[in-house]
């Protein structure tokens, strides 16, 4: 069994381990498909105020997270996993932006997966110069700090993992897979305070069933994310589809 190893390295441990210890990451660390080891930084801090940041040279508010406790947290880190490599990510705001092709393609990854959270105003660049191979970004936000960032990191690639879904949730799996965004949902009842749900999904016709969720697909798309088209996969059929729905759009039908 293949086992996804993250290493988060933080100065607010407290805000990881409620969801990494509650529903689907629980079962996937449980279950051993996912291991994740949070670090501590100041627990590497050097004096007795256990002091993590510093002023910035050149002057400027806010504070700067200081390069000797993260480059030591490395250090016992990586003395750790003697001969063992790492992919150490640090979550930014100046990161390339995250995404599902980038979450599958982590799945894939066999060295460990070291996400480093920032705080205060910015962390020395020497870190990033030094320590970083990759920095990511989970959208064009400002955060207080990394941590939330790297929980969507971890989510997104731990829900790929084979086993760590049940079945009931895995089958849901596809709806980003193909780069669209979902079809429209229902459950009982049929009608709810004169709100109908459409007809097809009680017909029992799963053919007419599944073209319709695919037109649906397809049009959510084109109206909500119509960037979203040029990389996603489409049939021949599919294209046909669009073609269709950008007239319906254009006549206001
Ligand atoms: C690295 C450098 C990720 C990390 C600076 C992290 C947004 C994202 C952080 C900073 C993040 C994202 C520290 C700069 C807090 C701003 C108020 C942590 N924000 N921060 N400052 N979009 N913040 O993925």
């Amino acid at each position: 069994m293949r086992k996804l190893n993250f290493e988060v390295l933080t100065l607010f441990p407290g805000i990881l381990a409620g969801p990494l210890n509650e529903s689907i990451l629980k079962r996937g660390r449980e279950k051993g498909f996912l291991n994740v080891t949070i670090r501590n930084i100041r627990d590497f801090t050097e004096d007795k105020h256990k002091t993590a940041d510093d002023r910035p040279y050149g002057g400027g508010a806010g504070m700067v997270l200081k390069p000797e406790p993260i480059f030591k947290t490395f250090g016992v880190m990586k003395a750790e996993y003697p001969g063992e490599k790492f992919l150490t990510i640090l979550l930014s705001p100046q990161g390339s932006v995250f995404n599902q092709q980038r979450a599958e393609q982590l799945t894939e990854e066999k060295r460990r997966i070291v996400l480093l959270c920032g705080h205060y105003e910015a962390i020395d660049e020497r870190v990033i110069r030094t320590l970083i191979d990759e920095e990511l970004s989970v959208g064009d936000y400002v955060l207080t700090g990394g941590e939330l960032a790297a929980l969507v990191v971890i989510d997104a690639v731990a829900r790929l993992l084979p086993g760590v879904l049940g079945d009931e949730e895995s089958a849901y799996r596809d709806s980003f897979g193909d780069g669209l965004l979902d079809y429209p949902h229902y459950t009982r009842p049929a009608e709810f305070r004169g709100l109908k749900v459409p007809d097809v999904l009680l017909s029992g016709d799963h053919d007419l069933i599944k073209k319709w969720r695919r037109k649906e697909s397809l049009k959510s798309t084109l109206i909500k994310r119509p960037g979203l088209l040029k990389t996603a996969d489409l049939s021949g059929e599919d294209r046909e589809v669009l073609e269709e729905l950008k007239k319906e759009l254009e006549n206001g039908s």
